[in-house]
C-alpha cells in the first residue's frame, strides 16, 4: 500500500462507475428495483388491498424525503402491523435457542434487556440505529423498498444499512419475497451489532465500490447466500445466521430440514450460483465459522479486477481510493 498514490474524484477510469466517497453521497444511492411492489405485482398479497397500498406509499414518502444527517422519522405503527410483528417475533423466540447461531442469540438477549425487542411494539429505526452505533458503528437510513444491488452494497462500505420501514401484509406473516422492517429488524439487526459480522458486511460493501456490473452481480450473490440465507457450523451442528431465515419461520424450518441441499461456502462457487427470490431456497451454503468465511471472502475479493484499492478512513468517514498502478 505504501507505493500507492491517492487518487481524486475525477481520476476514476471511465470503465469504473461513479461511487459514493462519503455517507452523505448515499443521498444519491437509493434507486429502487420494481420487483414485488404491491402496486405493480399482481401476486403481491397487498395488490388488491387499497388500504395497504396507501400505507406503503405513505411510508415510502418518508424514505424519498430523507437526507443524510436527518433523524429517522418516527412511525406510528397500527394495531394490525404490531400484531404481525408480534406473531413473527414469537416464532423467532421459540426457534432461536435451537436454530440460531450464538452471535444472534447474544445480541437478541441484549435487545430484550433494553426493551427494544418486545412482542407488543415494533422498534423504531431511529432507536435501533442508535443501538447499532454503540456496538459496531453501524447506522440505518430509511429505504423505500428493494434497492439495486449497487446502491445497497455501497452503503455497507460506510457501515450504513438501508432499511425498509413498512410492514409486510398481514396475510403473509411467515414469509414474504420482499424485505420489510420485520425482516430488517429481526433478521439483520442482531448480527449488525456483532463486531465480526459487521466487519464482514462492510468488506462486502467496500469490494462493491466502483466494481463492474458483473462483479456487482457476484458480490450480491455472495451477500444473498451469506448475510441473507447463510448457515454456519457450531460445534458440528448447523445453525442459521442469514437474516432471511431468522425473519421467516417457514424458511428457517425448511433450511434446517432434510429437504434443501447444503454445500460448503466457497466464494468462487457461491458467487455464481443462481438463486431463488420468490420461494424457499433449494440450496444453502454452510460456513465453517465467521472467521473462516471472512478469510475465504478476502482471498477471493483480492483477485477481483478493480484497478484500484479502496479503504475506509474512520476519522473522516471517507472512502479513500488508492491507485495501484
Ligand atoms: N423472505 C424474508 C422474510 O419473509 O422475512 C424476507 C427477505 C429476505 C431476503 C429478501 S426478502
Ligand atoms: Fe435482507
Amino acid at each position: 500500500l505504501e507505493h500507492c498514490t491517492l487518487i481524486g474524484e475525477d481520476n476514476i477510469s471511465a470503465k469504473n462507475p461513479w461511487f459514493p466517497r462519503h455517507a452523505s453521497d448515499l443521498d444519491n444511492c437509493n434507486h429502487l428495483m420494481t420487483k414485488y411492489e404491491p402496486d405493480l405485482d399482481m401476486n403481491h398479497p397487498g395488490f388488491a388491498d387499497k388500504e395497504y397500498r396507501a400505507r406503503r406509499k405513505e411510508i415510502a414518502e418518508i424514505a424519498f424525503a430523507y437526507k443524510y444527517g436527518d433523524p429517522i422519522p418516527y412511525i406510528q405503527y397500527t394495531e394490525t402491523e404490531t400484531k404481525t410483528w408480534g406473531s413473527v417475533f414469537n416464532t423467532v423466540l421459540e426457534l432461536m435457542p435451537k436454530h440460531a447461531c450464538s452471535e444472534y442469540c447474544r445480541v437478541f438477549k441484549m435487545l430484550q434487556e433494553e426493551d427494544i425487542f418486545t412482542p407488543d411494539r415494533i422498534p423504531q429505526l431511529e432507536e435501533m440505529s442508535n443501538f447499532l452505533k454503540r456496538h459496531t458503528g453501524f447506522s440505518l437510513r430509511p429505504a423505500a423498498g428493494l434497492l439495486t444491488a449497487r446502491d445497497f452494497l455501497a452503503s455497507l462500505a460506510f457501515r450504513i444499512f438501508q432499511s425498509t420501514q413498512y410492514v409486510r401484509h398481514k396475510n403473509t406473516p411467515y414469509h414474504t419475497p420482499e424485505p420489510d422492517c420485520i425482516h430488517e429488524l429481526l433478521g439483520h439487526m442482531p448480527l449488525l451489532a456483532d463486531p465480526s459480522f459487521a466487519q464482514f458486511s462492510q468488506e462486502i460493501g467496500l469490494a462493491s465500490l466502483g466494481a463492474s456490473d458483473a462483479e456487482i452481480e457476484k458480490l450480491s450473490t455472495v451477500y444473498w447466500f451469506t448475510v441473507e440465507f447463510g448457515l454456519c457450523k457450531e460445534s458440528g451442528v448447523v445453525k442459521a445466521y442469514g437474516a432471511g431465515l431468522l425473519s421467516a419461520y417457514g424458511e428457517l424450518l425448511h433450511a434446517l430440514s432434510d429437504k434443501p441441499e447444503l454445500r460448503p461456502f466457497e466464494p468462487a462457487v457461491t458467487a455464481v450460483q443462481p438463486y431463488q427470490d420468490q420461494e424457499y431456497q433449494p440450496i444453502y451454503f454452510v460456513a465453517e465459522s465467521f472467521d473462516d468465511m471472512k478469510d475465504k471472502f478476502r482471498r477471493w475479493v483480492s483477485a477481483m479486477s478493480r484497478p484500484f484499492e479502496v479503504r475506509f478512513n474512520p476519522h473522516t468517514g471517507r472512502v479513500e481510493v488508492l491507485d495501484s498502478v
